[in-house]
């Protein structure tokens, strides 16, 4: 009998051979990639369904809704971590690769929601984090106990009779501290992270060969692909040279701070190892998180002939309008500025014109909600400028991301209080500004627009108690909203955020131009509209976003036809001869003749 797997597969064989399919789509089949053309759709595990009343999420859950995620169209589904964790940075701190966290499910439970998933065609990338484990991992637990355990060089350690070490930044750490001394062997360990997130010391090649071994594991149980986190912070330079305050300040201003931190000297050369002795053997997605990338070396992550990654997420957009006096997350007061964001994606578009492959996301579980954050989620303009992000989104170069519920237009939690926070994250931020003195009432107010648990909260299936996420008191508040915005009550409204979004990815599928088509700016000095055409052979299109809550006038250039519309978030777009007035957040997407 054939395999599951096979089965799967099949329609993708079959496809391939044919000769019409291949006819109809304007590019051979070796300049295509399923990585390329899937739409991902991240699942954060602990807040999409729970289904034994513990107000946490799990598996079941997920499988419960599968029916839900194929209606979504979606093609790929990105899984947050979910192997064995004590949870201190929600399954970031993993201290058994080969298992499944408590309170999620078992192993068992895994292999049928990953048969459930590729039933209905849709492939499971899971997140790969190898830049540092748990403290309860056994590697640590074996390397903490004696300078002369066989684990000892899986960390960095630096012993104490050699002074303190020099200073690094421990991200999650409550002092800002990235060393921390151990007392059973007089050393210090690195944490870029939390305390509890000891990073591994990939210098070490034994430790490289468990972390492939593991990879294997996992790609031949069937999973399609991997996000790895923080990969760059992987290499470190180990000379561990002394780093100035001014210097630190001078680097982060100049947004390349991580140099101290990663992408250190042996980086590629780990990715083209990590390649040739994994990925390589299998058709899956080798996706990066690209903390510290930028637009300039970019290329050497993914440029086919390098063999590293296929794609990475970069972090410029996200990072658009942070403080750079205030630090931790907070935005300037005029933060939002269209001509840069346009700038931005457009230069990100352009490195992978030639070569390589990019990514497009507006949130994650790292981020806010995607609609308070780049849209705006006043009850008037709430719908409409989530609409208009997925017209964004879903018509860029890159492959594109959705963040659970975002297809619902959820917004952010605005937490007015630091007790209800549960991210390491905003905690130790806290912890840190309490200790040097420093006043935590603004940024409380900051947060509320960029802390992570307000892109974390359960997903709001209905308006019963808890929006149905759970029968029992959830991990992380719902949001107040759920009576309001939830998928029960979008369903069947044919004006809603979520059919929008269904409509944007049957759009995106059925035009190759969005997909592979060239990318094109025009008028990008207009600080309300962000209007650009992709063009592939005969299918050209043209995408106009108002950005504002304003009416917003502009004029194409007269070399434009516009055919039929495509999409359009109003009922009507007011265009005469070529002046077009948007109303505020409006998005239409045209054909172009
Ligand atoms: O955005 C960030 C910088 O302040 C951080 O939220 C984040 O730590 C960074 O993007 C790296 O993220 C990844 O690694 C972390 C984990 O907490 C994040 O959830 C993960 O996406 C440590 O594993």
């Amino acid at each position: 009998m054939p395999s599951l797997r096979l089965l799967f597969f099949l329609p993708f064989v079959l496809w391939a051979c044919s000769p019409t399919a291949e006819e109809e789509h304007p590019l051979s089949a070796n300049e295509r990639a399923w990585w390329k053309e899937g739409i991902v759709y991240q699942v954060y595990p602990r807040s999409f369904q729970d289904t034994d009343g513990d107000g946490v999420g799990d598996l079941k859950g997920i499988l419960q809704r599968v029916d839900y995620l194929d209606r979504l169209g979606i093609d790929i589904i990105w899984l947050n971590p979910i192997y064995g964790s004590p949870n201190d940075d929600n399954g970031y701190d993993i201290s058994d690769y080969q298992a499944i966290m408590e309170g999620f499910g078992t192993m068992a439970d895994f292999d049928t929601l990953l048969a459930a998933l590729h039933d209905r065609g849709i492939r499971l990338v899971m997140d790969l984090v190898v830049n540092h484990t748990s403290d309860e991992h056994e590697w640590f637990q074996q390397s903490r106990a004696s300078r002369d355990s066989p684990y000892r060089d899986y960390y960095h350690w630096w012993d104490a009779e050699n002074g303190e070490p020099p200073h690094r930044a421990g991200f999650f750490d409550p002092e800002g501290k990235g060393w921390l001394y151990d007392e059973p062997t007089n050393a210090y360990y690195l944490h870029y992270f939390g305390r509890k997130q000891p990073d591994l010391k990939w210098e070490t090649p034994k430790m490289r060969q468990e972390i492939y071994e593991m990879m294997h594991w996992w790609l031949k149980k069937g999973v399609d692909g991997f996000r790895m986190d923080v990969i760059p912070f992987i290499s470190k330079d180990t000379t561990w040279p002394i780093v100035t305050e001014m210097e630190l300040l001078e680097r982060y201003q100049r947004n390349i701070w991580p140099a101290y931190y990663a992408s250190g000297p042996n980086l590629h050369s780990y990715l083209q190892e990590m390649n040739r002795e994994v990925l390589q053997a299998y058709d899956m997605m080798a996706l990066g998180e690209g903390a510290g990338v930028t637009i300039d070396n970019a290329v050497d992550f993914v440029a086919k002939e390098r063999n590293e990654l296929d794609l990475f997420f970069h972090f410029d957009a996200v990072k658009m309008g942070y403080s750079k006096e205030l630090g931790y997350k907070m935005l300037d007061s005029a933060w939002f500025d269209l001509i840069q964001f346009k700038d931005i994606h457009t230069q990100w578009s352009d490195v992978f014109a030639e070569q390589g492959w990019g990514s497009i996301y507006l949130g994650n579980h790292d981020q806010p909600r995607m609609v308070s954050r780049w849209g705006n989620d006043a009850p008037e303009h709430r719908a409409h400028s989530a609409k208009l992000l997925h017209t964004f989104l879903l018509s860029m170069r890159g492959t594109p991301f959705i963040y659970y519920g975002d297809e619902l237009g959820m917004t952010n939690l605005r937490f007015d209080s630091i007790e209800q926070y549960r991210d390491i994250e905003t905690l130790s931020w806290h912890s840190q500004l309490v200790s040097q003195g420093i006043d935590p009432a603004p940024y409380l107010e900051g947060w509320k627009i960029t802390a992570r648990d307000n892109g974390r909260s359960p997903f709001q299936w209905d308006d019963t108690e808890n929006g149905g996420f759970t029968d029992g008191i959830p991990w992380l508040q719902v949001n107040e909203n759920y009576q309001e915005i939830n998928a029960a009550a979008q369903e069947h409204d044919p004006t809603s955020v979520l059919n929008y979004f269904r409509r944007m990815v049957e759009i995106r599928h059925a035009h190759p131009a969005l997909v592979y088509g060239d990318y094109h700016v025009i008028l990008p000095e207009h600080d309300h509209i962000y209007a650009y055409r992709r063009i592939l052979k005969d299918d050209r299109m043209l995408i106009l976003l108002n950005f504002s809550d304003e009416l917003s006038v502009m004029s194409l250039p007269s070399s434009y036809h516009t055919g039929e519309v495509v999409i359009n978030n109003y009922p009507e777009v007011k265009k005469v001869n070529n002046t077009i007035t948007l109303q505020p957040y409006q998005a239409v997407i045209w054909n172009l003749d």
